[in-house]
């Protein structure tokens, strides 16, 4: 990125939509000298062209022959995508035509673009902070509706806005701080530590806000993953099949049919769900059934929620608590299946038996927390209904997802500082209530303060811009 920042009065061009054939292929130019490249490149053109108006005009080669129609479009200083002078050609998407254009461009002194150089100058010209331009390519790269709303709120500047918040509360406390170290300080009244802690607090709740939207994030961007677990024979591959509407897992009455675990997709309101389909839970001396429980237990702890299936013809076993703890610090919920074998009075005695043996295992020390409505559910994996019974009550585990309006922090590096900042906020409240000295609170909360602006890039080095720009594509 050095070479970016040290290269930045350069005029770039780039072809910035795929390679290959296409109805039109556009071309970008950025620099100091965009205009009179362009008058170059469209030697007819008027030099009276306005910015952001779309001009009809031939493009030449060095010979003044033409090389092709396209339709020119120039953005002056500062209304440019780059913050500087910079012009599109939209050319037929020709790749002998596009190849031309480039090398007449190259000519006329512009030099082909890096990865990301656009972008890149749009930030060195105050245009987008470093959290917009990582939303410009995550933009680019989002795969559903959900996480394009996460992209697009980065970009309008929602979070920035919240960051800017963070770094301007931030630097409230230190000054205080400071004021409190240096008493010749005027102007400013000092508030006192209680004061102050109160506020730090208020900030490391924002901050945990951020982190565990963060998680909200992920499972937009990447999808939710979903195990069903139980003993062998409860219908947990029947239950697959019917959540993915697929014949994907073998069905049989025999107990310890699925070995492995097998994986299906399926989409529902607009989320991407994986839906993980194991080995029934048993003691077992079978040497390949036994890998296979192995397996289900270690997809227990990679999942977003596990799904633990009954057989509600059986009666509830000590096994059913024991599983029930394999889920301690996780989502989980659990399904009475086959409940199409049951009647209404049936159903209620089980409800009663299951209430009670969570509340016992409730007791148990680090327990986990239990809703009884939301968290169980009597399924039939047999009835029309079963589907989206289920994957509503998978939804409602979630419930906060529904807060899209929420600003949500989704890049690793942007979470990585935020931790950071989290971590220095918690020191200084903790220094703060012990009585250190000002100097080093001070000095804790500098390190939070700057791990919030490298989110911003109001700080940055060369390695954060690295880090940022090297995912981006030519033309960008
Ligand atoms: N009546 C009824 N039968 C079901 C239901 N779900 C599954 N079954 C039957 O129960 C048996 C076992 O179903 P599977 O889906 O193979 O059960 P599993 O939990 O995957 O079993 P393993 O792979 O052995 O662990 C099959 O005969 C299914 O047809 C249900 O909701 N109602
Ligand atoms: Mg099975």
């Amino acid at each position: 990125m050095r070479q970016l920042n040290e290269t930045k009065n350069d005029d770039i061009c780039a072809l910035a939509t795929p390679v290959g054939r296409s109805a039109i292929a556009v071309v970008r130019v950025s620099g100091p000298n965009a205009r009179s490249i362009l008058q170059g490149l469209c030697i007819k053109l008027s030099s009276e062209i306005e910015s952001h108006k779309a001009y009809l005009a031939y493009v030449y080669n060095s010979q003044s022959e033409k090389i092709d129609q396209a339709l020119v479009t120039y953005f002056q200083n500062e209304q440019s995508y780059t913050g500087e002078s910079s012009f599109e050609v939209s050319c037929h998407g020709n790749p002998t035509i596009v190849k031309k254009v480039l090398e007449r461009l190259i000519q006329l002194g512009a030099r082909l673009a890096h990865p990301g150089e656009f972008t890149f100058r749009a930030f060195i010209n105050n245009k987008i902070d470093l959290i917009q331009a990582e939303a410009v390519l995550s933009l680019i790269e989002s795969q559903s509706d959900e996480a394009t709303k996460i992209s697009l709120r980065q970009l309008d500047g929602k979070v920035s806005d919240l960051f800017k918040k963070l770094e301007s509360e931030m630097t409230w406390c230190l000054a205080h701080i400071e004021a409190s170290i240096d008493f010749s300080t005027e102007g400013i009244d000092i508030v006192n530590d209680s004061g102050l802690i109160h506020k730090l607090k208020d900030l490391n709740e924002e901050l945990n806000r951020l982190i565990e939207g963060f998680g909200h994030g992920q499972i937009i961007k990447y999808g939710l993953k979903v195990t069903l677990l139980g003993k062998p024979n409860v219908g947990k591959s029947s239950l697959l099949n019917t959540l993915v509407q697929s014949e994907k897992a073998i069905v049989t009455e025999i107990a310890g049919t699925t070995r492995d675990v097998i994986e299906a997709q399926t989409q529902y309101n607009g989320m991407a769900i994986y839906i993980s389909d194991t080995a029934g839970l048993r003691e077992t001396t079978d040497v390949v059934e036994k890998i296979g429980v192995n397996r289900s237990l270690a997809e227990i702890k990679k999942s977003d929620l596990n799904l633990l299936v009954l057989d509600v013809t059986e009666p509830l076993s000590e096994d059913f608590k024991q599983n029930l703890t394999l889920f301690k610090g996780q989502k989980f919920a659990i399904l009475c299946n086959k409940s199409d074998l049951i009647n209404a009075d049936q159903k209620k005695q089980i409800s009663q038996e299951l209430a009670g043996l969570i509340g016992g295992v409730q007791k148990l020390p680090g327990s986990l927390s239990f809703n009884f409505g939301k968290q169980v559910l009597f399924t039939s994996s047999i009835e029309m209904a079963c589907r989206n019974d289920v994957l509503n009550l998978v939804l409602a585990q979630f419930e906060s997802l529904d807060f899209l309006d929420e600003s949500i922090v989704s890049s690793a590096r942007q979470i990585e500082m935020v931790n950071m900042a989290k971590e220095y906020v918690e020191k200084s409240i903790a220094e703060l209530s012990s009585g250190l000295g000002s100097e080093f609170i001070a000095q804790t909360l500098k390190d939070a303060l700057l791990a919030i602006q490298k989110v911003l890039g109001h700080v940055y080095d060369d390695q954060i811009l690295d880090r940022v720009f090297k995912e981006f594509c030519l033309g960008k």
